[in-house]
């Protein structure tokens, strides 16, 4: 498990929020400079959601991230997984996808944040940072202090900022100590507007006061 190095923006696709299907999603993030994304969609069935990544896993320059399913992310040949703490855990995942896949990892407190440096996680998200409509069943909002608290406790660990992100709260978010923001409405909502938004959290969070 080579140290992952994350691009400061993760975005996230989202199957209801702008009309587009996933892979046109994923063309525009692209185009605005995305070189990690993560595929995620609460309501496909397995044999849909298999399907979608097959495709997307076929689209060139860019790591593709499944949220949760590490049966699909194997059998579709994508680049890693991401998982939440009731999924199969990272050490059943690291298992079958062996060494080289990316997983990521859902923390929520600082005790699971901490605890997950112990598992063969590439890099550990923590939120909601910030109130947030995307994730219905979201767990307590942590806020930017929790955050940096966070950075504290786990050294250069690979850090991920979720939940309320957009392009007026992404610098504070690195500024607190996050290497990279996954960010879904503020990206995705508005297919007019991916692109150019992408573009402009990329550059914002490389121009962030990074650690
Ligand atoms: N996970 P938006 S918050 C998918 O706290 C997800 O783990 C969260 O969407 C967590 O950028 C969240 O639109 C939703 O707020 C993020």
């Amino acid at each position: 498990m080579a140290e992952l190095k994350l691009p400061k923006v993760y975005p996230i696709t989202d199957p209801r929020l702008s009309g587009l299907s996933h892979s046109e999603q994923i063309g525009s993030l692209i185009e605005g400079g995305a070189s990690l994304v993560q595929i995620r969609d609460k309501y496909a069935s397995s044999k849909e959601f298999f399907e979608i990544v097959r495709e997307c896993v076929e689209i060139q320059d860019v790591r593709l991230i499944v949220n949760d399913r590490v049966d699909i992310a194997m059998m579709a040949g994508a680049d890693g997984v991401h998982l939440g703490q009731d999924d199969l855990s990272p050490t059943e995942a690291r298992k079958l996808l062996g060494p080289d896949a990316i997983i990521g990892f859902s923390t929520h407190t600082i005790e699971q944040a901490v605890a997950a440096l112990e598992l063969p996680v590439d890099y550990i998200a923590f939120g909601p940072i910030f109130p947030t409509t995307t994730k219905p069943d979201h767990d307590a909002v942590v806020g930017l202090g929790t955050l940096r608290k966070i950075r504290g406790r786990i050294g250069n660990f690979p850090l991920v900022g979720i939940g309320g992100i957009n392009l007026e709260n992404l610098a504070a978010v690195i500024d607190a100590g996050a290497d990279s923001v996954a960010m879904i409405s503020a990206l995705v909502a508005d297919p007019s507007t991916i692109v150019k938004n992408m573009r402009k959290a990329l550059r914002l969070g490389e121009n962030a006061q990074n650690r």
